[in-house]
């Protein structure tokens, strides 16, 4: 079975609870009962998890490299500046979708730069929660697409 991880940055924690004229009325734990979902009906077996520490973040991208056949990263705010998580995403083989709740290209000028999309296979802004969904339909085509 393909592996599907998702990797969720800092702040997305308080999904639903702030800010929803921009990240929407959806927690994240709303979002991951919806990609466990998908990821059924899909045959995909799903990794789902958030944390606000850089580290961690490329912790976890070192985990993909034996765990993981695509990952979905929304990196949050570090998406802007990091290159840590850039290098860590070069370090993994699979396919690398960057994904955000908004369209970041709509936002202020510091969040037009992505260091992610310098990695990523492919880009998904704009469509909130169910950018998650579309997110994980492209991996898997492309999972299947690479057998
Ligand atoms: O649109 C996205 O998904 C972002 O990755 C979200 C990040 C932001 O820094 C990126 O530029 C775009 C921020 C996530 C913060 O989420 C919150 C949710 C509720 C309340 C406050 C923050």
């Amino acid at each position: 079975m393909r592996r599907i991880l998702i990797l969720n940055g800092p702040n997305l924690n308080l999904l639903g609870l702030r800010e929803p004229e921009i990240y929407g009325r959806e927690t994240l734990a709303d979002i991951e009962a919806r990609c466990r979902d998908r990821a059924e009906r899909l045959g995909v077996a799903l990794d789902f998890r958030q944390s606000n520490h850089e580290g961690t973040l490329v912790d976890w991208l070192h985990e993909a490299r034996d765990g993981a056949d695509a990952v979905i990263l929304n990196a949050g705010a570090y998406t802007h500046t990091s290159v840590a998580i850039l290098d860590a995403l070069r370090a993994f083989e699979g396919f690398v979708v960057e994904l955000h709740l908004s369209n970041i290209h709509r936002r202020e000028a510091f969040r037009h730069r992505s260091y992610v999309a310098l990695r990523a296979d492919g880009v998904i802004a704009g469509f909130g929660w169910r950018g998650y969904l579309h997110a994980m339909e492209a991996a898997a085509e492309a999972l299947e697409a690479r057998r």
